[in-house]
């Protein structure tokens, strides 16, 4: 299997700035020096091909953050100082890993010392949403039921996913204009899990397992041996998910909430499920009257 995590790394050494961090009341009122390091784990091969800024993160920004925490209110602890950096250099979305070492060479030690660091190193772990759907008959002859339910069980071995629950299987009529004409019914299912892939990383995954079950890309909803959409990537409702107007990775996705064979098997797995509706979040239960016309049914269990 491919590796989930890439080698590739930006590192941004010695970004000094004064701050009020420590314990004694001096330190706060005077201030300090501090150094801080960071390492990302960022996959940079399309920034090499391209050339194109976009596709990497900007380490200017990333300095920037650095020196308005170290400048910002004051904390006891160099370990808070670095959980927060750490914490807002994961916010951006091509970051998967980060190790961040906050110096403090004139900290109050006591006795001669050339520096103190403390580091610490931290990886996304970010609620997500992906929408399961299958109306074709598998290469093997699998049943979309059957496609759906072994789909499930593949996503628990992608690696850089975990905690994957898969909501029960629903049978839904079409949805979506004159394309799906005559198309079979389809069965859908919801899984949620938490990931420490970036949103990239983890669509290229699921594109993967749609290929691995015999996926080709075809027309735009027609039907499918299986189709895994990502629906959210992280929590909207303290505003922390990954909102996304690239084509290739719109995010939320921009019908979800309004599609039963979505909201029902979501509500189903997750009773607090909430979508990001706009600029504010719903939760998915307040949705689900104005789906009520469709018909989307749980299946029996086999
Ligand atoms: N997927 C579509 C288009 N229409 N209708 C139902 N009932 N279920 C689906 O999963 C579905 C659809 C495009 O992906
Ligand atoms: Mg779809
Ligand atoms: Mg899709």
């Amino acid at each position: 299997m491919r590796a989930d995590r890439s080698t590739d790394e930006i590192r941004l050494l010695g970004v000094a700035a004064r701050g009020h961090h420590g314990v004694l009341d001096f330190e706060k009122r005077d201030g300090q020096d501090f150094v801080v390091d960071v390492v990302m784990t960022v996959d940079l091969a399309e920034a090499g091909r391209t050339d194109d800024l976009s596709a990497t993160v900007n380490y200017a920004e990333v300095a920037a953050d650095v020196v308005e925490v170290v400048t910002g209110p004051s904390f006891d602890l160099i370990e808070k100082v670095a959980a927060v950096i750490a914490d807002r250099v994961l916010a951006r979305p091509l970051v998967q890993a980060v190790e961040v070492t906050v110096h403090k060479p004139q900290a109050p030690v006591g006795v001669p010392f050339s520096d103190v660091q403390v580091v610490v190193r931290r990886e996304r772990d970010v609620p997500v949403v992906i929408a399961l759907g299958a109306n074709l008959e598998g290469e093997d002859g699998a049943d979309p039921a059957a496609t759906v339910r072994a789909a499930g069980h593949r996503l628990r071995r992608i690696r850089g996913l975990r905690a994957v629950r898969v909501s029960p299987l629903h049978g839904s009529a079409p949805v979506g204009g004159e394309l799906v004409e005559g198309q079979p019914d389809y069965v859908n299912a919801v899984a949620v899990a938490r990931t420490r892939l970036t949103p990239a990383a983890l669509l290229a995954a699921l594109h993967r397992v749609e290929e691995d079950f015999g996926r080709t890309r075809e027309v735009r909803w027609g039907a499918r041996t299986l189709d895994l959409d990502l629906i959210q990537y992280g929590d909207p409702a303290d505003g922390t998910d990954v909102v996304s107007e690239d084509p290739s990775l719109l995010l939320p996705h921009p019908r979800a909430h309004e599609r039963a064979f979505v909201l029902r098997p979501w509500l189903a797995v997750d009773p607090a499920a909430t979508l990001r509706t706009g600029e504010g979040s719903t939760p998915v239960r307040d949705l689900i009257p104005s789906v009520a016309d469709q018909d989307v049914h749980p299946l029996e269990p086999r």
